[in-house]
């Protein structure tokens, strides 16, 4: 076990049991013409977290810690959106519209796929996901179990939808787990800010939060111990 030097007090990481969660890193969320701008959003903002994500996909790799990336999307006869996703929002462009990336939110579009920087290798697991959270209605739950996790380092966008929903899903079913300050975006500074509070308050009520060199050095603790 290492310590990570975190808020609102150090996270335990064990030795085993820990896995890297990438939380929709799409061209929907993150290029221009996708998912995000047709909600109204300036998606250039989330590209700052790009590398940081990617270094920390790097040494998770270099680990051999697994990984597990989750895409937000819907099958092509969108009977797993529900209708009040379907119409959501005030963009002409809506979840199964033909856009300039293929179809929004829709998975095997090319907006839809993971950008090219942080392409999934063939033995990491890719979760799609009809809602915002990552546990609903997939088998992320029974894959974690499979293999003995219990810590979850998580990162991607957005932070206060996705990310947030998917970390009280977890702690609901008994993860530890970590938010990476510096790996996680949202649309709004504002939101990620409260995400990062919220999270942390009371002790620790859905878990804890860190930046991304605190998780590199205690990756390096351990490969020096
Ligand atoms: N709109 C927004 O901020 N996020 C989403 O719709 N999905 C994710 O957070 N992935």
């Amino acid at each position: 076990m290492v310590l990570i030097s975190a808020q609102p007090y150090d996270y335990e990481l064990p030795s085993a049991g820990v896995a890297l969660l990438i939380i929709d890193m799409q061209r929907d969320f993150l290029e221009p013409k996708g998912f995000g701008e047709a909600l109204g959003n300036d998606v250039s903002h989330l590209q700052v977290i790009v590398p940081i994500v990617k270094q920390l996909l790097e040494t998770f790799r270099a680990e051999q810690i697994p990984i597990f990336h989750t895409i937000e999307g819907h099958l092509p006869d969108l009977s797993d959106c529900p209708a009040s996703k379907q119409k959501r929002g005030q963009s002409q462009l809506r979840i199964g519209d033909t856009g300039p990336m293929g179809r929004i939110l829709v998975l095997g579009e090319a907006g839809n796929n993971i950008i090219p920087e942080l392409e999934p290798l063939a033995s990491e697991i890719v979760i799609t996901k009809p809602g915002k959270g990552a546990f609903y209605h997939t088998n992320l739950e029974s894959l974690l179990r499979e293999q003995g996790i219990t810590h979850l380092i998580i990162t991607g966008v957005t932070t206060e939808v996705c990310v947030q929903t998917t970390m009280r899903e977890a702690n609901d079913r008994g993860f530890e787990c970590l938010l990476v300050e510096d790996a996680t975006e949202s649309y709004f500074p504002e939101f990620k800010q409260s995400t990062l509070e919220m999270v942390r308050a009371q002790g620790g009520i859905i878990g804890w939060t860190a930046l991304s060199k605190e998780v590199l050095q205690a990756l390096e603790e351990f490969q020096t111990s």
